[in-house]
């Protein structure tokens, strides 16, 4: 990757997290763990691989995302304001009805969010339905779609695993936001030990690629660019390794920093933070 590529795709992140943590702080609490893992992700969709038009957030030669994570919503209206898709001061209103940013992403409501999602594990399913409605279009767009660690106990993503799988669905580009962490406890509590994501999703049929550096944004650019060269039949689960809460050292080292309160100060703190982070 040139460096000034990379240079640009950290400080996409770091504005990203930036933006994060302070919409949270003026409604004062809201889901920074699982929003943090995943600002690197979405500095490299929203930073030249995913092919969308602010201008036009409903342009059919798009490519579609779904957050199935879907309370993970800051991290995309932090990438979605940055690029131009509605203005920054929208963020202000996060989860304060009547807004446009709720808490959990919404398709009717933001510019740019193309699936209604929140109920874990949905996600899954609709991303394989619009990347099989594309299919059987003919059209060549590619369909992303986020999972979180916690969110692969829900039956239903492995049901639309192997769905994907017999649909010959190799548009269908899949993260799982491996951070290790659910709701309240460790996913190896829940789960009895590894997890083993990466043999499973292989098992139900997808083209996996491993990313031991899942918060590393040149590590994501070329898992992406991989999956895209991919030539074979089969959808594309690429594992992020991630750390819930990245980026901010007060969120990083909480028992829990899945939904966590932060005052105005606190964003201010984490924004120099972050803003060590651009290089
Ligand atoms: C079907 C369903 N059950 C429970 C919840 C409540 N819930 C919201 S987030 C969450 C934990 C998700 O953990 P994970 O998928 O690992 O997300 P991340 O760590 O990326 O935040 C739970 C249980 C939900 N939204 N949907
Ligand atoms: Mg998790």
């Amino acid at each position: 990757m040139e460096k000034e590529k990379k240079q640009e795709l950290l400080a996409f992140a770091a504005d990203i997290r930036t933006q994060v943590v302070s919409m949270i702080s003026k409604v004062g609490s809201g889901h920074v763990g699982g929003s943090l893992s995943a600002a690197d992700l979405m500095a490299c969709l929203y930073g030249g691989q995913m092919c969308v038009d602010p201008k036009n957030p409903r342009w059919d030669g798009r490519d579609r995302i779904v957050m199935s994570k879907g309370h993970a919503g800051p991290v995309m209206y932090a990438a979605l304001a940055l690029k131009g898709f509605f203005p920054m001061e929208m963020l202000n209103t996060l989860n304060q009805p009547p807004t446009q940013l709720p808490s959990h992403t919404d398709r009717n409501r933001t510019p740019g969010v193309d699936m209604t999602t929140g109920s874990l594990g949905q996600g899954a399913s609709t991303a394989a339905g619009i990347a099989l409605a594309l299919k059987l279009s003919g059209k060549e767009m590619y369909t992303y779609l986020i999972l979180g660690d916690g969110e692969c106990q829900e039956g239903q993503v492995w049901e639309a695993a192997g769905f994907a799988a017999a649909q010959k669905l190799n548009r269908l580009i899949a993260f799982l936001d491996y951070n290790g962490k659910q709701l309240d406890c460790e996913i190896a509590e829940t789960l009895g030990g590894d997890p083993a994501f990466a043999q499973k999703f292989a098992a139900f049929g997808w083209n996996v690629i491993d990313v031991l550096q899942g918060n590393d944004v040149e590590a994501i650019w070329n898992a992406i660019d991989q999956a895209k060269t991919y030539s074979g039949e089969k959808p594309t689960m690429v594992v992020l390794h991630t750390v819930k809460g990245k980026g901010w050292s007060e969120a990083e080292t909480q028992e829990s920093c899945h939904s966590m309160s932060v005052t105005v100060a606190q964003a201010a703190q984490a924004a120099a933070e972050f803003a060590q982070q651009k290089r």
